[in-house]
């Protein structure tokens, strides 16, 4: 299995992540986004999009982080990471939808107007970030994990981009529920960091 990664990327991360949490033999395959090997037709013959990450499992390659999570958690997670029960299921995809949805429109955008001096709206980049972590903060007063009383692809899915927050100037310090969750990750079996988590 290959993954078409780029290091300081938080979609690439949560693959990674995964991919070790479950003990899954990989080889990484580093892309040059700075010099836009993404956008090189070797790369969009394996994702059109010219996106990170892409995951190629023998004769198929797929793109975009969440279908990732689904798919590894599905062949190799058993029933733990993504439940097949439909309520279950659905509990935890909807916070697939919302880690590419609020939280890359938020923590996400901020991240890379800061480190990256990417061409985003800040002021609307803040106030998502701000909107989206209050709510989560709040779902979290009363459970350690997003759902299911366990770690789930929703997890792994929503940490990079929380956790990276700083790196946008946005603070985690008024969010203590969303703390000890970012702590209850670390400490999972096999965790491993990026640049920018200790
Ligand atoms: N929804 C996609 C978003 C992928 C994405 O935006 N990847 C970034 C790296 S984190 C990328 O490739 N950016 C370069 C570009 O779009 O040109 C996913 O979750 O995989």
């Amino acid at each position: 299995m290959k993954l078409y990664n780029a290091e300081f990327s938080g979609n690439c991360y949560k693959v990674r992540l995964l991919l070790s949490l479950l003990d899954i033999d990989r080889e990484i395959v580093p892309i040059d986004i700075i010099n836009k090997e993404h956008k090189s037709p070797k790369y969009l013959s394996k994702n059109p999009l010219g996106e990170l990450p892409a995951l190629e499992d023998g004769a198929h390659t797929l793109r975009d982080s969440q279908a990732i999570l689904v798919y590894l958690a599905k062949k190799y997670g058993k029933d733990v990471w993504l439940p097949n029960n439909a309520k279950e299921m659905a509990l935890v995809t909807q916070w697939l939808s919302t880690a590419c949805n609020d939280i890359a429109r938020g923590p996400m955008d901020a991240r890379a107007h800061y480190k990256f001096k990417f061409d985003v709206d800040i002021k609307k980049a803040r106030e998502k970030s701000i909107s989206i972590l209050t709510v989560i903060d709040k779902h979290l007063a009363a459970r350690e994990w997003l759902e299911l009383n366990r770690a789930t692809i929703a997890d792994i899915a929503c940490f990079p981009y929380i956790a990276l927050a700083h790196e946008g100037n946005i603070s985690l310090e008024p969010y203590t529920n969303i703390q000890k969750w970012i702590g209850n990750i670390k400490k999972l079996p096999n965790y491993i960091p990026m640049p920018g988590l200790d």
